[in-house]
């Protein structure tokens, strides 16, 4: 084979890749996917939970069930609340029962209707979570370097229909905050940021919370900051927040008294428990997303054609995703056929958020008159693969991927010949 460089042009604000030959990774043996047994006998997984300090957790769901408050705004809900005002320095937390949730009521208690912009590359709870309640998402496409919304096309999505606008701090990378606020208050809109991967990005006090009319976080499982299922909407508007909690408790004013339409939006005090432990972990967990993502680096610093995706200046982002770009020419493998090697030797690869919320139900069927112009969105649904991290990942499980890739790119005719001949 010849030797390949890399080829790739850049986006505004990467760094300029040099080219570099092939180096071929000493060979222990046959790829899963070629015959061989799996590298790794545990899955190794995006998503893996961080898991707190079990003693101190213990303690916290004892004094939960002693002290007989499971919900309704109990005293881990609060504390934890206050916390987040703490860390974010942002005036009000709403704890939720989940991130999607936290969409649903912060869209509705901002009044959005009719039609709001959102990018089509985003976990489809963005855009579920306004068409759950009969808005039309409008997707916008993204800057390829960054994979945030892109402001100059938000622009020209703007019609009489329009109502706000839905961006996302995607992987934990601040989306383009102050420009998305000139053009809101500009055009008379309402702002909403997804913050579901943002929680932690930027220095306390500092953090990514305070922007637009409301942000809304997610401590699902998945996120490196848990309460197992959860979220939160932050906001500094006095209003805003009190029409929030007012939404996520049915509208309940007093005892008996009803004041407005509400749902059940409420995170319960077990949760709020292991919300509280994960905090604890802040620093340290953001530490070892650091170590795992230098690691990742070093590990694919001399693979052609995979990429980490690096933009961002590192102490604003929380790095709990690592993002790689598969260049199918540079790499003479597809991402696809490069995630599937790596699945079979249980390294559980992604290709988040393929294949973009415009190609999933209800969207793919009602596209608008012309089709959806999403061309930088479809690129990086081609490019990306997201690679595990987490504190259950070590700097050697990273290595060993990282040789695994090296691998799979190195046999990439070979494995590209065994996937497509079982398809
Ligand atoms: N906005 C954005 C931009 C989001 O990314 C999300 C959620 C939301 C809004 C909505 O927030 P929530 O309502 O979820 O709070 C996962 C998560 O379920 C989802 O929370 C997350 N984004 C999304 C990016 O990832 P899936 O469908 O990929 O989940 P699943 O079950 O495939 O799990 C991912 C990996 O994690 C697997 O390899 C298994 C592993 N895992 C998962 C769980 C739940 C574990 O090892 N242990 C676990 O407990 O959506």
């Amino acid at each position: 084979m010849p030797v390949k460089t890399e080829t790739r042009p850049t986006a505004p604000g990467t760094v300029t890749p040099k080219p570099r030959p092939i180096t071929r990774p000493a060979d222990d043996g046959d790829l899963a996917i070629l015959g061989g047994r799996p590298a790794f006998g545990r899955p190794r997984h995006v998503g893996a939970p961080n898991i707190p300090d079990r003693e101190t957790l213990m303690r916290r769901l004892d004094a939960v069930f002693e002290g007989g408050r499971l919900s309704n705004r109990g005293p881990f809900v609060r504390i934890f609340e206050e916390q987040v005002t703490k860390l974010t320095g942002v005036k009000h937390c709403i704890a939720m029962c989940n991130g999607t949730v936290a969409l649903e009521i912060g869209a509705r208690a901002l009044g959005l209707a009719d039609e709001v912009i959102v990018p089509a590359f985003t976990f489809v709870a963005t855009a579920h979570a306004l068409r759950w309640q009969g808005i039309q998402p409008v997707f916008c496409d993204v800057d390829p370097a960054t994979h945030n919304l892109d402001p100059a096309k938000v622009e020209a999505l703007i019609t009489p229909r329009t109502t706000g606008i839905v961006a996302v701090h995607l992987w934990g990378r601040p989306a383009p905050v102050a420009e998305l606020e000139a053009i809101a208050e500009r055009r008379g809109l309402r702002l909403m940021f997804d913050a579901a991967h943002a929680f932690g990005c930027g220095p306390a006090g500092h953090m990514i919370g305070g922007g637009g009319d409301l942000e809304v976080f997610s401590f699902h499982a998945t996120k490196f900051i848990n309460t197992a299922e959860g979220g939160a909407v932050v906001t500094n508007d006095d209003d805003l927040a009190r029409r929030v909690r007012l939404m996520q408790n049915f509208g309940f004013t007093g005892l008996d008294e009803v004041s407005a339409l509400g749902v059940n939006g409420k995170m319960n005090d077990l949760a709020a428990a292991v919300g509280l432990s994960s905090l604890e972990h802040l620093e340290e967990w953001l530490a070892v997303n650091r170590r795992n993502r230098a690691a990742w680096a070093d590990a694919l610093a001399a693979v052609p054609g995979v990429e980490l995706q690096n933009w961002g200046r590192p102490e604003n982002r929380n790095d709990q995703y690592i993002v790689a770009e598969v260049d199918a020419v540079a790499a003479g493998i597809s991402r696809d056929h490069l995630v599937n090697a790596l699945r079979a030797e249980n390294v559980l690869a992604r290709r988040y958020f393929y294949p973009g919320c415009h190609n999933m139900e209800p969207y793919r069927s009602q596209p608008p008159a012309g089709g959806w112009n999403l061309p930088a969105t479809e690129e990086v649904c081609r490019r990306v693969m997201v690679l595990p991290t987490g504190t259950a990942v070590s700097r050697s499980d990273i290595a060993r991927m990282g040789r695994l890739v090296a691998r799979v790119v190195a046999k990439g005719d070979a494995v590209t010949a065994a996937l497509e001949e079982n398809s």
